[in-house]
């Protein structure tokens, strides 16, 4: 019997170090997904998940979430919900209800605010900083506003053999008030079947949406690929086919795992980062090249790293 534990970005290193100790210790994979997801949310120096997350075009943090589980395929999730501190926890909640388990906006911070959710202002004084200046770029240069972007998406694998998967992302920056990407749509942002395996994916929400491909991975699974061979296939072949019909891809990423443990990871771009712990491999941040359709991936620098949360923590001025 294994256990292992999957998540996108170098964000989720603390959140897959945390849920890693519940899943040695016969946890619940559910558990261990809201716990690490959690954390990320709290960390206020990451921009796109949580408080700290950066706001809409107007200035409003809207937070998209999901949760679902691998036993009984059920699923919650939220999508431009602002002021509540755990949008993962709620989406979770969702997952638990027969009807009503995928709400927008006013509804979602209703449901929230009657099950006892903790409100908070998520616009952090750093985000209204990095909000201010974008404005500022904008007029100055032709920047596209839709950059920077990192989704935590999480997939856990328990000892029981259960497995749950979990996203939590304020989204692109500057997006239109009420966009909504793949990180709350099942079978875009995730998927999970304990019988099989789960995915998640991470990049532009517009194009990982075209090839539903998290749930795409998790079939070729069940089809017999390897984790590796399912993710790698799954992008390269959306990335191929964006490019073939719209003559561009954006960014795809993608972490699984099957239901034996073994874990894949694929990316049509450089540097994707990712965090994967088993019952072999303690937590581990590796970064990703692309090549052709195949993804490689060595284990991250401590330059690397330092470096990371140096640029993350940085003192940030208005420009
Ligand atoms: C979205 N996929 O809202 C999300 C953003 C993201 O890494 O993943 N960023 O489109």
């Amino acid at each position: 019997m294994s256990w292992a534990f999957i998540a996108t970005w170098r964000m989720a290193l603390e959140g897959i170090q945390e849920g890693a100790k519940l899943l040695e210790d016969n946890g619940n994979c559910g558990d261990a997904v809201e716990t690490a997801i959690k954390m990320v949310e709290d960390f206020p120096y990451y921009k796109s998940v949580g408080y700290g997350g950066l706001p809409n075009e107007n200035g409003e943090v809207e937070l998209d979430a999901a949760y679902m589980d691998g036993d009984s395929l059920s699923i919650g999730a939220v999508a431009g919900i602002k002021d509540f501190k755990n949008p993962i926890s709620i989406a979770r909640k969702l997952s638990k209800e027969k009807f009503n388990c995928f709400l927008v906006g006013q509804g979602a911070e209703e449901y929230a605010h009657k099950n006892g959710f903790e409100r908070v202002n998520m616009l952090t004084d750093r985000a209204i900083i990095h909000y201010k200046n974008r404005l500022k770029e904008i007029k100055t240069r032709d920047l596209t506003p839709y950059s920077g972007h990192d989704t935590v998406g999480m997939v856990a694998l328990d000892l029981n053999n259960s497995m749950a998967a979990g996203t939590s992302t304020s989204g692109l920056f500057m997006k239109k008030r009420g966009r909504t990407g793949d990180s709350p749509l099942s079978g875009s942002g995730f998927y999970v079947d304990s019988e099989i395996g789960g995915a998640t994916a991470t990049g532009l929400g517009e194009d990982i949406m075209k090839g539903c491909v998290s749930y795409e991975i998790v079939r070729l699974m069940k089809e017999g690929y390897t984790p590796q061979e399912a993710a790698d296939k799954a992008v390269s072949d959306l990335n191929n086919l964006l490019i073939s019909r719209r003559k561009e891809a954006g960014d795809i990423s993608v972490v699984c795992i099957n239901n034996k443990g073994e874990f894949g990871v694929a990316t049509n771009i450089e540097g994707f980062s990712f965090v994967v712990a088993t019952d072999s491999l303690s937590p581990t941040v590796y970064v990703c090249s692309s090549d052709n359709g195949r993804t490689t991936y060595e284990a991250a620098s401590k330059e690397w790293l330092d470096d990371y949360m140096k640029t993350r923590t940085a003192p940030l001025e208005l420009k």
